[in-house]
């Protein structure tokens, strides 16, 4: 920390606050009904992810149930989770997608 001294008085510089905010996984769950096109598209439109890596992802939750799509503030975390599943139901596509805490 800095202290300087200016005519006896000693100026101390706050110290600032550092800690970093809370992040949140947005998950993508499996389903029986939602098309494996449908859910690479979602994953190249909303996560930025190239074909092939939407397609892998998609296989990912496909065979495990569930899979990462990305790690996101709070805020960004649930405006991408609305996103995903108004367009999941103008489709008709019971398609999830949920946000969880990080540790
Ligand atoms: N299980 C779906 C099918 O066989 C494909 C699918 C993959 C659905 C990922 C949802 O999050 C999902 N058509």
């Amino acid at each position: 920390m800095t202290t300087t001294k200016q005519d006896e008085f000693v100026l101390e510089a706050a110290r600032t606050e550092t800690r970093r905010p809370p992040l949140y996984k947005v998950l993508l769950l499996n389903d029986d009904f939602t098309p494996m096109d449908f859910v690479v598209i979602v994953l190249q439109k909303y996560f930025g992810m190239n074909r092939e890596r939407a397609t892998q992802v998609m296989l990912q939750v496909h065979r495990e149930g569930m899979g990462t799509c990305g790690v996101f503030t709070k805020d960004v975390a649930s405006a991408k989770v609305a996103q995903v599943v108004s367009y999941a139901r103008q489709h008709q596509h019971p398609l999830a997608c949920v946000m969880e805490e990080t540790e």
